[in-house]
């Protein structure tokens, strides 16, 4: 590691060997630390108790110790929060029982008559929200190419109220510069930025700092880890956001388990473990790939080929393991290909310990319309991968035999 000063705004401007921004220290101390004080217990329990009770018992009515009911609060959901937010230096973190659900809760955040700009490359499932969902609510939406500022500045309306982006982009790793865009954006007074921040997580990226109003999370994905909970979250600064969206949470009834939230606040212990073996791993799953000559194109924000690589080493801490690669053939060699893994298993969701791969144009089925897909780049033989916890040298393996039946 080499360091290069320091930027205006104080945060170290060091370099790591793949050419990242290096972290601030403290992360990691904050994962284990926050929001977990022994103290706050009578019993001194250092990992904090699953709080199962549904009610609360009351001095008085409305007189009470924090909590009423569990709907409106949990104790072991509140230090999941206070987590979850200090991570993004946040003041306010609130969870929600998916990812999709933070997504229902902003967009009934706004009203009918309103005006939404969705990035053009997103999850799937959050397209469809916007698409089949906020359209019927009579709410307007634009999906731009938002790595073009020019577009996003030409669909800006008197009447638009949000701004969705994911950096990088689900499965395409387009990297949005979210410090222009949130310049751009915020010349429309009361417009929300909202970050999709759930393939970097906040070890790599702090969407806050750099100008963004909420960021959210599928904490389903790298921030629990260990695929074995549905969960998502959103982190702000400003107090008549979180009001808004705590109120959210209540009246949409969008909460997680006390049980699940237990299993992310534990994921987060490793974070900054996990994510280094994804990064390392990832780029040298990149790297071997993109030698191929099976291999026609490899996305990934850590190779120098990537359009926007120097975009993603200035803005964020490093990248995860998420890649997609274009094979060279169509339907039949990508089919053939991921039928023949024997390590890396082919399903859905990403971000967990172990490695998995999918077919995007796919998988689900008809969730993104063939039209937008083509013209996007998804095509039949764009594959995704999420590169896990496994011996790297046992992937590359995996990838070269698969490889080799084509
Ligand atoms: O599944 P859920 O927790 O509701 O999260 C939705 C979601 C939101 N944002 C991003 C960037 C995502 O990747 C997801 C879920 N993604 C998958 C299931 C997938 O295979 O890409």
């Amino acid at each position: 590691m080499s360091t290069a000063g320091k930027s205006t705004s104080g945060i170290e401007k060091a370099v790591a060997e793949d050419g990242f921004r290096v972290q601030p220290k403290g992360f990691a101390t904050k994962a284990i630390h926050v929001g977990q004080e022994p103290e706050q217990w009578k019993c001194m329990s250092v990992v904090p108790p699953i709080s199962m009770s549904t009610t609360f018992k009351q001095f008085g009515p409305s007189h009470h110790a924090g909590f009423d009911y569990g709907r409106s609060g949990n104790p072991t959901r509140a230090v999941l929060e206070k987590c979850i937010a200090s991570l993004d230096n946040g003041k306010y973190g609130l969870t929600f029982s998916s990812g999709l659900g933070v997504v229902t809760a902003v967009i009934t955040m706004l009203k009918a008559g309103d005006h939404i700009i969705a990035g053009n490359t997103l999850y799937g499932g959050t397209l469809c929200l916007f698409k089949d969902v906020a359209k019927k609510m009579n709410m307007s939406v634009d999906f731009v190419d938002t790595t073009d500022l020019a577009k996003v500045e030409a669909v800006l309306k008197p009447n638009s109220k949000l701004v969705w982006i994911e950096s990088p982009t689900n499965p395409l790793l387009k990297v949005v510069d979210i410090e222009a865009l949130c310049a751009v954006v915020h010349k429309v007074p009361g417009m929300v930025v909202v970050v999709d921040n759930t393939f970097l997580t906040s070890f790599f990226q702090r969407p806050l700092d750099l100008g963004a109003d909420i960021v959210m999370y599928s904490l389903t994905k790298y921030m629990n880890g260990h695929s074995d909970v549905l969960m998502g979250a959103a982190v702000m600064n400003d107090e008549a956001l979180y009001e808004k969206l705590k109120f959210l949470q209540n009246a949409t009834g969008i909460v997680p388990s006390p049980f699940d939230c237990y299993l992310v606040n534990r994921g987060l212990k490793t974070l900054a473990l996990r994510m280094e073996r994804h990064r390392t791993s990832s780029l040298a799953v990149a790297k071997f790939l993109e030698k191929h000559p099976k291999i026609e194109r490899v996305l990934h924000p850590g190779l120098t080929s990537h359009p926007q690589h120097e975009l993603a080493k200035r803005q964020s801490f490093g990248h995860c393991g998420m890649l997609s690669f274009y094979l060279k053939g169509g339907l039949e060699e990508s089919s053939q290909f991921l039928k023949s893994l024997e390590v890396i298993t082919l399903a859905e969701s990403l971000g967990g310990f172990e490695s998995v791969m999918k077919l995007p144009s796919r998988m689900p089925p008809g969730l993104v319309p063939a039209e937008h897909r083509e013209a996007l780049g998804i095509t039949d033989t764009l594959i995704r991968f999420s590169v896990g916890l496994e011996d790297v040298d046992d992937l590359i393996g995996d990838l070269k035999q698969a490889l080799e039946k084509l």
